[in-house]
């Protein structure tokens, strides 16, 4: 069973705005926003409202770069995360219940208070590459096996 996530990230070179989980899935760790889609709504949609409800901003031209499937062993749902950049957005960033937002220079991210497999594919999105790969994990922290390639289109 495939699981459709939303995943984005604010990208103004030479700085990037994470939020800080403070609830859920992902709690305290240093994550881009997103989350599930809704029914009848479409992906890209769901990213906008995702980020608006966890960050209060509106973005606009989202560019659809990366889609990683992760699965954790014993858990029979994969999880489907469509990755997108923003480059602009309309609004003032601000904390909500979810999440801290905070901007980092590209130069100093957070990788050790993130997930782990952000360290292999966030580097092709700072570079603005496009991937697809698939992560499994063994809990939230080990990656027991995981595939990852460049892609010219997605
Ligand atoms: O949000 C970011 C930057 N990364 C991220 C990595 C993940 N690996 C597994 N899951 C569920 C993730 C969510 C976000």
């Amino acid at each position: 069973m495939k699981t459709p996530l939303t995943l984005c990230i604010v990208h103004q070179h030479p700085r990037v705005l994470l939020g800080y989980k403070k609830r859920g899935f992902g709690q305290g760790r240093w994550n881009g926003f997103g989350g599930k889609v809704h029914d009848g709504e479409t992906i890209v949609n769901a990213a906008k409202r995702e980020i608006k409800e966890e960050a209060g901003i509106n973005v606009k031209n989202l560019d659809k770069v990366g889609l990683l499937e992760f699965e954790f062993v014993g858990d029979p749902q994969i999880l489907e995360v469509h990755i997108f950049r923003a480059e602009n957005f309309d609004g003032q960033v601000s904390e909500s219940e979810e999440m801290k937002p905070q901007w980092f220079n590209v130069a100093e991210i957070p990788f050790a208070e993130m997930w782990p497999d952000d360290q292999y594919w966030f580097p092709l999105f700072l570079s603005k590459k496009k991937f697809i790969g698939k992560f499994i994990f063994k809990d939230v922290n080990v990656i027991l096996e995981h595939t990852l390639k460049k892609v010219r289109k997605i």
